[in-house]
């Protein structure tokens, strides 16, 4: 069978280690024949990504701070000198001060706040107008989003908060370059046990909620995000556009 993603060429943001969600994604896009190119932040993340991008078809390996413009228009620069159009890009960053992930939401400070809504939802803004003007013959791009979106998880707090103003971002983005034929979607991704999560407080009982609760009674497996963002990205994705993607084992359909 013929691959996804043959003669693609994709960005992906995101990865800092092995257990990355942005890793996995990354892993099945070259399966399925994609070239890809890599962002990191900071010089700390620039060697593992290296690193880690070794083992693939790597066009390019980018520094991107997404809170910083000048990054942003660096990153168009560097991608315009590949001198082919962009197909797919990976959206797979998101921060919150550590502590407004511990105490009580109403306690979280305007600056941490805007930190969260900075760094989690108006870098997709940002990377969306970096990236549209490379994508000349249509492309993909893929945000990942979590329940705490719409319903409040325990600790969740500022994340939460970001992640609905970011799954609003989506759907005014792909209003915005649909005309482009840009399709903007997110993949709203049960419980993983990456870096992001290991932080959290009793991350182990909520992932012992999993096999009771889920419909399939099953964990999230990184490999079926990934597979579900290889689909968006595709031809087979072409008619979707604006949407959220459970990708859960079913989670988020259980009242109780
Ligand atoms: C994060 C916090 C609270 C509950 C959580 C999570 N649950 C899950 C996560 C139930 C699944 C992981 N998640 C979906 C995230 O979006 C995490 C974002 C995040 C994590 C950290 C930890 C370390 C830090 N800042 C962070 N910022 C964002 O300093």
């Amino acid at each position: 069978m013929s691959k996804l993603l043959q003669g693609k060429l994709a960005l992906v943001l995101g990865i800092a280690n092995k257990w990355s969600l942005a890793y996995a994604i990354a892993e099945a896009f070259i399966r399925e024949g994609a070239t890809l190119t890599l962002s990191y932040l900071g010089e700390r993340q620039k060697e593992s990504v290296e690193e880690l991008s070794r083992q693939w078809d790597v066009a390019a390996v980018l520094p991107c701070d997404v809170t910083k413009d000048e990054e942003m228009a660096a990153l168009t620069a560097s991608l315009r000198g590949l001198g082919r159009p962009l197909d797919a890009v990976v959206h797979s960053l998101a921060f919150a001060n550590r502590d407004d992930l511990t105490r009580p939401f109403v306690e979280t400070s305007r600056e941490g706040f805007l930190l969260a809504q900075n760094v989690s939802a108006y870098s997709l803004v940002a990377v969306a107008r970096a990236a549209a003007p490379l994508m000349s013959q249509g492309g993909s791009l893929t945000t990942l989003t979590y329940l705490g979106s719409t319903r409040v998880v325990p600790n969740y707090n500022v994340m939460g908060v970001a992640k609905a103003s970011l799954e609003a971002a989506v759907r005014y983005l792909a209003s915005d370059l649909g005309e482009k034929n840009i399709r903007v979607n997110a993949i709203s991704a049960g419980p993983v046990k990456t870096a992001s999560a290991r932080a959290v407080k009793d991350f182990s009982s909520i992932l012992e909620s999993g096999p009771k609760r889920a419909p399939l009674r099953r964990n999230t497996d990184p490999a079926e995000v990934a597979d579900t963002a290889v689909f968006l990205a595709s031809d087979l994705g072409r008619g979707v556009t604006g949407n959220v993607l459970f990708v859960d084992a079913g989670a988020h359909v259980m009242g109780l």
